[in-house]
């Protein structure tokens, strides 16, 4: 057998045999799935772009499971792929040929919250979401958020480190993650779960897997220390003519904000575009050309502000509305916008979450010539006044919201917003008290954190997807952009870039209508060989899996290559574990 795609060798693995299914149906009865259609999702992976032959899904519910089946698989020389919330982005999650699927579905229980500590100790098949939910009701937030947070798990978050979209704030994983267990390719269960802030005993053991996609053993508990959740939740969505706006904008928010400062995003105008075409989903704030912004950035989660351009339609807003609208026009309005953020959080209404959205734009580089309007508004239970979901959908449908906001205020304008779950309907008199709407499901927050949540998912509609996950210097963070759309022309579809620019995060997707020898040839090496021109990193937070273990060179040194084939050869002698993926293959 050889991939498809990738010229790799089918490794002289065992083949699952009768005896081998009876085995573990002893060991998981009831749990051996076998049926095609059911393995198919778990053969395929989330993007589409790799599919695996496995005839054996095994779903165990304990580490003493785990255990018994990895014994057994070693001693069988049976390959083994784990795989968790299969949304991973590199192909590590789906097997390249017959290897048996052992998926963490059923390891989904909470073992102990600590709420004194925010210590969360779980089993690896845990649904980040449903963690999330879990820790909120007790006052906590997991220290990880990311797009697939309601399909991922947080064995599968830990084996790829994930980073996603409170790393600005509360960093690696490898930070926040105190201990672990994990089962060894032999059956060896290492428990290293433990829950201490410090412990200087030795190697640190956990972190050789975290971050090691399921290629040195399989996590199957996790101890995680949450912060304390923010009495206050704020998101600002701001539009930008150029990327030297952006990273000004960044330097402000970051210089004023601080800590509470959790989330740096930023998109062009492109992702935009597709999210509205593929998802209808719209820009809350959009300008007319040639005021349209070229960069969206969203910052959060202690503070929600969304800008775009409110050029076209202000005229609509009644003038006793437009005079109370604070105007956003110049770096200092950005830093009193800053400062009203940051009060706006210190100074919370006790006990109740809020969540203000800012919309605000800003035009020329820093201000139009007339004055733009800032929006303030709240989706949930802040300064009283609360809006219809159903006011967001509708072409161009005027805001109107409720006095009484802290800083003067307020009206807002949506431009077309063609919320999901939005009914599409004009508010009902009985939405509507006394002026004051109400929105009874969708916070607005997550209405605009959808818009760049779900660009992955947008790309995906747009055709075939060439991936690049990219470390970079924060200035140089936007060249490759428009530099590969020169360079590829129209044999590319769209080229864009988004990603965490608070970490130097660069997500550079491309897109075609479909795969091409060709277009690949374009892209590399020569993505690989700027990335390294610039001392970055050819996978930030994705891993490296089965599509990127070629050109690990381009980030580490031959030396760092040794020590870690040498690692797996320690822990996996006989190399069973997530076979072809994350290490080079050997000449
Ligand atoms: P899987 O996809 O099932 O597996 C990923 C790898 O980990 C595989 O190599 C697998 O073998 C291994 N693995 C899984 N579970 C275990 C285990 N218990 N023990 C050992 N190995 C295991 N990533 C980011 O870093 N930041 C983001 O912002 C982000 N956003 C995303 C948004 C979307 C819409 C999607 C689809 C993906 C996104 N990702 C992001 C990719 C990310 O890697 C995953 O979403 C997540 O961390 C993988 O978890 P999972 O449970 O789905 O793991
Ligand atoms: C994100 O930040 C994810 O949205 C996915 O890491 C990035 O699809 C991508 O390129
Ligand atoms: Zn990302």
């Amino acid at each position: 057998l050889t991939h498809e795609r990738y010229p790799v060798q089918r490794l002289p693995f065992s083949v699952v045999s009768e005896e081998d299914r009876a085995a573990f149906e002893r060991m998981v009865p009831g749990r051996v799935i076998m049926d095609p259609e059911e393995l198919e999702a778990s053969n395929v992976d989330w993007l589409r772009s790799m599919r695996g032959c496995s005839k054996v899904l095994l779903r165990p519910r304990t580490s003493e499971e785990v255990s018994h089946i990895l014994r057994y698989c070693h001693e069988r020389n049976l390959a083994v792929n784990t795989q968790g919330g299969n949304t991973g982005m590199v192909g590590g999650s789906v097997p390249v040929f017959d290897e048996i699927i052992l998926s963490t579905a059923l390891m989904n229980q909470v073992i102990s919250f600590h709420d004194m500590s925010g210590t969360l100790v779980c089993q690896a098949g845990c649904v980040l979401e449903e963690l999330s939910r879990h820790v909120e009701e007790r006052g906590f937030v997991m220290p990880l958020d990311l797009g697939a947070k309601g399909t991922c798990h947080i064995g599968g978050n830990l084996a790829t480190n994930a980073g996603g979209l409170r790393f600005l704030r509360y960093g690696s994983l490898r930070g926040t993650v105190l201990g672990l267990e994990a089962v060894l390719a032999d059956g060896t269960v290492l428990n290293c779960l433990m829950s201490l802030r410090k412990d200087n005993t030795g190697y640190d053991l956990k972190q050789l897997f975290i971050g090691s996609e399921g290629t040195l053993g399989v996590i199957t508990a996790v101890s995680i220390l949450c912060p304390p959740k923010p009495r206050a939740v704020n998101v600002a969505f701001l539009g930008c003519p150029g990327f030297a706006e952006v990273l000004q904008t960044f330097h402000t928010c970051r210089g004023m904000l601080g800590e509470i400062l959790s989330a740096f995003e930023f998109m062009d105008a492109t992702c935009m575009q597709l999210v509205g075409r593929h998802l209808h989903l719209a820009s809350p704030v959009q300008g007319t050309d040639p005021m349209r912004p070229a960069f969206h950035v969203a910052c959060g989660h202690f503070v929600t502000v969304f800008t775009g351009w409110l050029e076209s339609g202000l005229e609509t807003l009644p003038r006793r509305v437009w005079d109370q609208v604070p105007v956003l026009t110049s770096p200092f309005d950005l830093t009193r916008l800053c400062k009203g953020l940051s009060s706006s959080h210190v100074g919370g209404c006790s006990g109740t979450q809020r969540v203000c959205s800012l919309f605000c734009a800003l035009a020329g580089p820093w201000g139009p010539s007339r004055p733009t309007p800032v929006a303030q508004t709240s989706g949930h239970a802040w300064s009283g006044f609360h809006y219809c979901l159903s006011c967001l959908g509708g072409p161009s449908v005027p805001l109107p919201l409720a006095h009484g906001a802290a800083r003067g205020s307020l009206w807002g304008r949506v431009e077309c917003g063609h919320w999901d779950r939005c009914p599409q309907s004009r508010p009902t008199p009985q939405a509507c008290r006394g002026g004051v709407l109400t929105c009874p499901s969708l916070p607005l927050s997550q209405a605009l954190w959808a818009l760049r949540e779900r660009i992955t998912e947008a790309l995906s509609r747009d055709g075939c997807v060439y991936k690049y996950d990219i470390s970079l210097p924060v200035e140089r963070l936007y060249d490759l952009v428009p530099d590969l759309r020169a360079r590829l022309g129209p044999r590319a579809k769209h080229v864009v870039g988004y990603g965490h620019l608070g970490d130097g995060n660069l997500h550079l997707n491309v897109t075609a209508e479909a795969f091409s020898t060709a277009l690949l040839g374009e892209l590399e090496p020569y993505v690989y060989e700027w990335t390294a021109g610039q001392r970055g990193s050819v996978s930030a937070e994705h891993g490296v899996g089965f599509k990127k273990r070629h050109v690990l060179g381009y980030s580490k040194p031959p030396e760092a290559l040794h020590l870690m084939r040498q690692l797996k050869t320690l822990l996996d002698p006989k190399g069973i574990l997530n076979p072809y993926k994350t290490l080079p293959a050997q000449a």
